[in-house]
């Protein structure tokens, strides 16, 4: 081969851009880029072989001649290639070589979250998952729970009554009010007319009562109630169950405290505290330092309770419990505004990923 020179530059310039237009495909013109810039036994590789055996004087010269193919190929290749992508693409179609776009994944409420871990809790101990309407009649929600007509928790200052009756138990005028439910106690009376002793129920779910929106109150909330029902069942067991709920939920060193109260429907009843699970009963700002955290309501379930539902109350004894769950989230989450639960506002609700 003789030593290439200027012209012989220009020369192989125009037999690329002379094969380059007769490459029928970009495939093919990419085959006529590697004769010319291929690693081995291209033009521009040959050109560099030449290096070794040309007399010294020349060696430096070749080597920029091969250099000045080279990158002029190269430019002319980049432009080449730009321009048959695009026109391989129909103007304004979609280049399916871009990746793809990140889809928005939603995830659970975490009401919903706290909800199911409450659930797979007391899943774990046996307790089976009930629920029951949201709409209900007075004697479901109150009569059937030993509060009476006169009871002032049926007021119309605290409960939602719907404006027209829908359907009523015992015939009473009474009883022919529809309401929303205020507690899913409800849910329990349902359960214990068609089923038999002994039962171990949870029973989550919305409930509603007359109230103004602030901090802390919301007219719907959501809560979860336990009934357990057989023979011997006693305060002792109430306490086991809670205490065994409370070391799976919140902490393994966790401590169960009652404080004696008063609900209509148990006897004797008591509010529930928990030790502080992140202090560990020492005081914090989570428990106002006092190193105990309330969080719900239980007893044992009050005899006319098992008188309106059929069972015999010298036979049977049972306890119940009551927790709200979004007392449950806020606490867990550090919640300032139980509002937020309701609002919809994306940046809080993806704070709680899956
Ligand atoms: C039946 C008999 C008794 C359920 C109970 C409470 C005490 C209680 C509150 C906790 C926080 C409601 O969500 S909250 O505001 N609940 O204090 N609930 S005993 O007693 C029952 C339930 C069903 C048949």
């Amino acid at each position: 081969m003789s030593l290439p020179d200027e012209s012989t530059v220009r020369a192989a310039l125009a037999q690329f851009e002379a094969d380059l237009a007769a490459a029928p495909s970009l495939r093919d013109a990419q085959s006529v880029r590697d004769k010319y810039l291929g690693r081995k036994n291209s033009v521009v590789a040959g050109w560099m072989q030449l290096i070794g055996s040309a007399p010294a004087d020349q060696k430096k010269l070749i080597g920029r001649y091969a250099n000045e193919l080279k990158q002029h190929i190269e430019a002319r290749w980049d432009t080449y290639q730009s321009a048959a992508e695009a026109n391989l693409r129909p103007a304004g179609a979609v280049d399916v070589t871009l990746p793809g776009r990140q889809p928005r994944l939603g995830h659970p409420h975490p009401l919903t979250l706290v909800r199911t871990r409450m659930e797979a809790v007391f899943t774990r101990m046996g307790f089976s998952i009930v629920e029951g309407p949201e709409i209900e009649d007075e004697w479901h929600c109150f009569d059937a729970l030993n509060m009476p007509a006169e009871h002032p928790a049926r007021d119309m200052q605290d409960t939602l009554y719907l404006a027209s009756p829908v359907c009523g138990e015992s015939g009473r005028p009474d009883d022919r009010r529809t309401m929303l439910r205020t507690h899913t106690s409800s849910i329990q009376i349902r359960y214990m007319q068609t089923h038999q002793p002994p039962i171990r129920i949870v029973a989550p779910g919305r409930v509603y009562r007359r109230d103004d929106l602030d901090l802390t109150h919301t007219p719907m909330f959501t809560q979860m109630e336990g009934l357990v029902v057989g023979e011997g069942i006693s305060l002792a067991d109430l306490k086991g169950t809670l205490l065994a709920f409370a070391r799976d939920m919140f902490s393994e060193r966790a401590r169960v405290r009652f404080r004696p109260s008063f609900f209509p429907y148990t006897e004797p009843s008591a509010e529930v505290d928990l030790s502080c699970w992140q202090c560990d009963g020492q005081g914090c700002a989570m428990c106002k330092q006092t190193g105990w955290i309330e969080i719900g309501g239980s007893g044992m379930v009050h005899p006319s309770v098992f008188e309106a539902v059929g069972y015999d109350p010298e036979r049977y004894t049972g306890f119940a419990f009551g927790i709200g769950i979004e007392r449950v989230a806020i606490l867990r989450h550090q919640v300032q505004d139980i509002r937020l639960f309701f609002e919809n506002d994306l940046r809080f609700l993806e704070q709680f990923p899956y």
